[in-house]
């Protein structure tokens, strides 16, 4: 049975259609209509995805625990990112690579996309999303199902060879972040960004005792091995030849408005990213996909 959304009075319009036909599993929630949330909930998992941002606030499948991580005290309104699940840096990763008055992590976390339209099937529900950003056309598309997809599509509609960096800057939930470890990167070169900037060598599994802001130079899965709760979080990626893991610790964390002073230890983010040093060059008409898939391994 399809849904048929007739938003009389669309605050949003121009990126909500005035009529949508949305599959069976999603609504749009009611709770405020200026800030449209998709919500899913489907045989295989339920998620809730903000037009604002293109985020992807929660994903929980079926028989398992929420698996990402969102501040109770994020905040929902325009031009601020949401503090957690899956924030979209973009086109740019951090501080930008050449104007330090552009804001940090790019510009399309704090602005509303257009809704592009939304499919299901027996394996979960798909929704897409698009925004025009200068020459880049992007879209975001979410595959939420057993495991949770998200791919950034950068398309270059300039007539000249573009860099494009950024992140999926992915917040996964942990029972105590002191009790978790990072698994894969061993052996990896990495830009420590905690103090003086400096480049190491991780030995063993990365473990958290203290403010972790690391750049790996890695394009592999890894694992994110939570010891208390014994769950196993898989990360896999593509078009991501940096990996960057991030805890901002107690003192970061007490500066931080959106997030509980104890916040931190909730929460561990495990992000696909390029950063700006290793920023991928897209030819004129053509494309870059920078794509993070989520799963609980058993
Ligand atoms: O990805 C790690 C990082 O760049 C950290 O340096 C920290 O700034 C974090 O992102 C969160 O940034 P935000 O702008 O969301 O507070």
């Amino acid at each position: 049975m399809r849904e048929v959304y007739r938003m009389a009075e669309n605050p949003r319009m121009g990126i909500l259609p005035p009529v949508m036909n949305l599959p069976a599993s999603v609504r749009l929630s009611d709770a405020d209509p200026s800030y449209p949330v998709f919500e899913i909930d489907h045989p295989t998992c339920t998620a809730r995805v903000a037009l604002h941002g293109a985020h992807v606030m929660s994903w929980r499948p079926v028989d398992e625990e929420e698996v990402l991580y969102l501040s109770p005290d994020a905040v929902f309104k325009e031009g601020k990112a949401i503090r957690g699940g899956i924030p979209v840096c973009w086109p740019w990763f951090n501080a930008h690579p050449a104007d330090a008055s552009q804001p940090s992590h790019g510009l399309v976390r704090g602005r509303f996309w257009e809704f592009l339209g939304a499919t299901e099937d027996v394996r979960g529900v798909t929704l897409r999303f698009g925004i025009r950003v200068g020459i880049w056309n992007a879209e975001l598309t979410v595959k939420t199902g057993e495991e949770l997809e998200v791919a950034l599509e950068s398309k270059n509609v300039s007539e000249v060879p573009v860099l494009v960096s950024g992140a999926l800057h992915t917040y996964l939930g942990v029972s105590d972040i002191e009790q978790v470890r990072v698994v894969n990167l061993d052996g990896c070169t990495y830009l420590d960004t905690v103090g003086e900037r400096q480049t190491r060598i991780q030995k063993g599994d990365v473990i958290f005792d203290k403010e972790v802001d690391r750049i790996y130079e890695s394009s592999s899965s890894i694992l994110l091995v939570d010891d208390l709760s014994g769950r196993t979080i898989l990360v896999e990626k593509s078009g991501s030849p940096s990996t960057v893991v991030w805890n901002p610790w107690a003192e970061k964390a007490a500066a931080l408005a959106d997030l509980p002073d104890e916040g931190y230890l909730k929460f561990c983010c495990i992000e696909a990213a390029i950063a700006n040093d290793r920023a991928e060059i897209v030819m004129p008409g053509a494309a870059h996909v920078l794509m993070t898939r989520i799963s609980v391994e058993e």
